[in-house]
């Protein structure tokens, strides 16, 4: 008889943060617990709402990512990324302004390769080989930064990176005393 388990939507962990600083630990195996897992991150990443979401941003420290980059007027088209690594990536770059649900309302250009091959794992356990360019390779990249427990702030200066964490900290003091 097939067992139906209710999704959840997770709180997302925003900078700063320690715990968005922590690399994430490789999968040993994809079971029935990996899978809800993953199936809470989409439900959660939907609800934000984002396109993409690693495990840490939920405060489980494991490689995955989820990733749904359907438009509106499109049937969902959700992506598991289980353990993911890069193959091969372009010399050429291309900047995107990129957005980050635990670095909410900051948008800033990053410049990231235009193309990348990844090996990863599926949500049933397969090993798989992708090409991605595009939005899908600036997204995964920003995805698999969260597994090194780097944000896309450590990617622009200084100078900014410290002003919108300053930013972050008076944001969540604020929300604490009201
Ligand atoms: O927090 C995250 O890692 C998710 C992040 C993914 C991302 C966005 C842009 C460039 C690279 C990676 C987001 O989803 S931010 C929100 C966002 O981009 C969005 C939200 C609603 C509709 C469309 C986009
Ligand atoms: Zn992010």
């Amino acid at each position: 008889m097939p067992i139906f388990r209710a999704m959840t939507i997770r709180e997302i962990i925003t900078a700063p943060d320690p715990r968005l600083k922590v690399i994430s630990k490789p999968v040993a195996e994809v079971t029935a617990e990996t899978r809800a897992l993953m199936d809470d991150m989409l439900e959660t990443m939907y609800a934000a709402p984002g396109i993409g979401l690693a495990a840490i941003q939920i405060g489980v420290p494991l490689r995955i990512i989820v990733m749904d980059l359907a438009k509106d007027d499109e049937e969902p088209d959700p992506r598991y990324y289980i353990n993911p690594e890069i193959l091969e990536a372009a010399e050429e770059t291309a900047p995107y302004e990129e957005g980050c649900l635990s670095v909410p309302d900051v948008y800033d250009t990053v410049e990231r390769p235009d193309y990348v091959k990844l090996r990863f794992i599926d949500y049933h356990g397969e090993i798989r080989t992708m090409e991605a360019s595009g939005l899908t390779a600036t997204c995964i990249q920003h995805e698999m930064d969260h597994l090194e427990g780097i944000l896309f702030i450590d990617h622009l200066s200084r100078l900014k990176r410290s002003m919108v964490l300053k930013k972050l900290a008076k944001q969540k003091r604020l929300e604490a005393e009201a």
